[in-house]
């Protein structure tokens, strides 16, 4: 089977904060190297198309399609970018009208039925990791049309497949419990992706091509805005051994030539003593590169953080979420802010730069609570660089229950698209809100967010700490980018 897989074209829903996501967030889509890695591995042809990182229009991402000549296309999707998954359905489905297509991805996993009961553009909808189910379906669809077997029975056996049956009725096989051997999964199909559209600025090297790896899926937390723990593999924290990781750094480091990874685990740091091995191996390994990730203050020692620092990493992300205690209570984080201070000073020290990142228009928000955020990350020495979210109620997220019963006083405010595939609109976290909190209303957060952003990145040490990590050139470009997020332009 050829099966071709598509990131679908995502950045305009951060309207005029596109530019600045581009620079500084674009990411190889993981998920479908993992699965394009198990098509292989099952001897089926896999392509990859990232609509995104090549900036492809849906004509062009048609001619793409054709060219492939696909016989099943997969597209994933969150529930963000979930309009623009199908825009490139619509226009493929034009294009390869014979070829049945399946969605995966976090939205496919909170509503595939949904899905698949509603948009006749999608044959299939996946939940549960994908690997093993797209090696079956390739392997179903490819298998010889047997009539004592009729196709859907041959589909029936695969775990977390949802389809519809000859009558058209959708049928949901459930996913199978999460493996926990995620050492068995064959390493992302790298070969497949142009290494060289993934460029971010990296601490005092520049700009880099960058590649992404996750040595953990899932996160045992069950944090109120996050949705994480409403998919199937819900709170269960998976971890890759770390031989396992270190095998695929020599891939990336030494096999292809890339020096610098992010690591996208929700929190790197929730099992020391494997981080302290993995150091201890990038070092026996002789891989030199620099890397960053994120973590929690709770979850970090002085000691783990020098030696992280000695095995590459340059950048640590810390999530801060509420500078008002009283909020940062009610988010089921389990973190205070005396922690998440220590973990951020602790990570300086070491010489790491630190990013954190706020959330404004939590639910019991108030003007005054976000005037406390703000002055606790323009007070923090030892924060380098933030990310200011307005509050998105992510679909799966108990934030989005608390909406809809107007809990903590956040009430939804739909807002009008943006473009023809800005269906997402609403969900959009930059430039946008659509949430009122209390006596925030959703132009009142645009324009905080916008205050937030100019007020840290224009204090003097602030500008002076990121102009000596970035230097002159890295400084001015990502300050034109930020302007003109901020301006709108
Ligand atoms: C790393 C990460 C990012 C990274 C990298 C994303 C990337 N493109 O690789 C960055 C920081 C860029 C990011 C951005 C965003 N993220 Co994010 N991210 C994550 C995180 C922590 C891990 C995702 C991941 O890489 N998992 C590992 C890979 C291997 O697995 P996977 O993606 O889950 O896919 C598996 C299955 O779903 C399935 N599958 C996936 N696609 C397909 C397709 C087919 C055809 C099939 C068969 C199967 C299949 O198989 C895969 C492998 O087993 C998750 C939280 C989580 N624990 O899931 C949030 C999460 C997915 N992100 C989320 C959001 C909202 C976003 C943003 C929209 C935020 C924003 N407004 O800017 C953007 C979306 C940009 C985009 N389109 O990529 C939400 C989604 C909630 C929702 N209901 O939509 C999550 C769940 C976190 C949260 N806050 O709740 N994210």
């Amino acid at each position: 089977m050829r099966v071709l897989l598509i990131q679908p074209g995502f950045v305009e829903i951060y309207g005029s904060f596109r530019h600045l996501y581009k620079r500084g967030f674009l990411n190889p889509p993981l998920s479908l190297c993992y699965m394009a890695a198990a098509l292989e591995r099952a001897g089926h042809h896999a392509g990859l198309i990232d609509a995104e990182a090549e900036t492809l229009s849906l004509d062009a991402l048609a001619l793409r399609a054709q060219a492939f000549a696909p016989d099943l296309i997969g597209y994933t999707a969150t529930s963000v970018d979930y309009a623009q998954a199908l825009a490139a359905a619509r226009r493929l489905k034009q294009a390869l009208p014979e070829v049945p297509a399946i969605i995966g991805g976090v939205h496919a996993n909170l509503y595939g039925a949904e899905i698949l009961a509603e948009e006749p553009l999608f044959d299939y909808a996946a939940r549960g990791d994908g690997e093993p189910l797209i090696a079956a379906l390739a392997d179903a669809l490819a298998a010889p049309a047997d009539p004592s077997a009729p196709w859907p029975s041959r589909l029936a056996s695969i775990a977390g497949l949802i389809f519809r049956d000859a009558a058209g009725n959708v049928t949901v096989i459930p996913p199978a419990p999460a493996t926990r051997h995620l050492d068995d999964y064959a390493h992302p199909a790298r070969h497949l992706l142009n290494d060289a559209l993934y460029v971010r600025a990296v601490p005092r090297r520049g700009r880099v091509v960058t590649a992404t790896s996750m040595t953990s899926r899932g996160c045992p937390y069950g944090c109120i805005y996050c949705a994480t723990d409403a998919l199937p593999a819900g709170r269960l924290t998976r971890f890759r051994s770390a031989a396992n990781v270190l095998d695929e750094l020599e891939e990336i480091v030494k096999g292809r030539g890339i020096t610098h990874v992010a690591f996208n685990d929700d929190c790197l740091t929730l099992k020391k003593e494997r981080m302290f091995e993995l150091c201890d191996g990038i070092h026996a390994r002789g891989l030199r590169f620099t890397w960053e990730g994120l973590s929690r203050g709770d979850l970090v020692s002085p000691e783990l953080l020098r030696t992280m620092r000695r095995a590459g990493l340059v950048r640590l992300s810390f999530g801060i979420e509420s500078g008002d205690p009283a909020i940062l209570a009610t988010l089921n984080k389990g973190e205070t802010l005396a922690e998440i201070e220590a973990g951020l000073r602790w990570a300086k020290e070491a010489g790491i730069v630190t990013r954190g990142s706020v959330i404004i228009g939590l639910p019991h928000e108030t003007r005054a609570s976000v005037r406390r955020t703000f002055r606790f990350i323009n007070g923090l020495k030892s924060l380098d660089q933030v990310n200011i979210n307005i509050l998105q109620p992510y679909p799966g997220t108990k934030v989005a229950r608390m909406t809809e019963r107007g809990e903590g006083g956040v009430r939804l405010i739909p807002t009008p698209a943006r473009n023809p595939v800005d269906a997402g609109g609403q969900l959009r976290r930059f430039g946008s809100a659509s949430v009122a909190v209390n006596d925030l209303t959703p132009k009142r957060l645009v324009k905080l967010q916008k205050i937030g952003f100019f007020r840290f990145y224009l204090r003097p040490r602030a500008l002076w700490n990121n102009l000596k990590v970035a230097g002159w050139r890295v400084c001015f470009q990502d300050g034109v980018a930020l302007l003109r997020s901020l301006v709108g332009a």
